[in-house]
């Protein structure tokens, strides 16, 4: 081999962890923030995808998720979050908000209406309840 069939080996092994990454890999959760009376925060922008799409929040206090709709295909019009009895349609370039309180902790999956895009509610056990995290 010369130099230039190893340099396009390794251009080719790069772009394949770079596709492992982008499909399979953990995307960095994001824990919501918490305004004054207690209610956690957190923006999600949409645009061929949710982002953040793992949101970390605590059992027990209620969340308000910002929905911004950054686009208008029509793969995310809507967003339905099945475990909670949720389905909202996000109008195009504006912010939809969503409200409820976790009771249970576990992870949850939001998705499109066609469950193509998705994204992950991790709701951590309450404070003081066994087996916190
Ligand atoms: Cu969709």
């Amino acid at each position: 081999m010369d130099a230039a069939e190893i340099a396009v080996l390794l251009a080719g092994a790069a772009l394949i962890g770079f596709v492992l990454w982008y499909f399979f890999g953990e995307r960095p959760a994001v824990s919501a923030a918490v305004d004054p009376s207690g209610v956690q925060e957190i923006k999600i922008t949409v645009k061929g995808g949710y982002s953040p799409d793992m949101i970390v929040v605590r059992q027990g206090r209620p969340v308000r998720l910002d929905f911004y709709r950054d686009e208008t295909a029509s793969c995310s019009e809507r967003v339905v979050f099945g475990d909670f009895g949720i389905a909202r349609d996000l109008p195009a370039f504006q912010t939809t908000r969503i409200e409820f309180t976790p009771d249970q902790p576990g992870e949850f999956t939001f998705a499109c209406g066609m469950n193509m895009l998705r994204g992950k509610l991790v709701v951590k056990p309450a404070d003081g309840s066994p087996g916190m995290a």
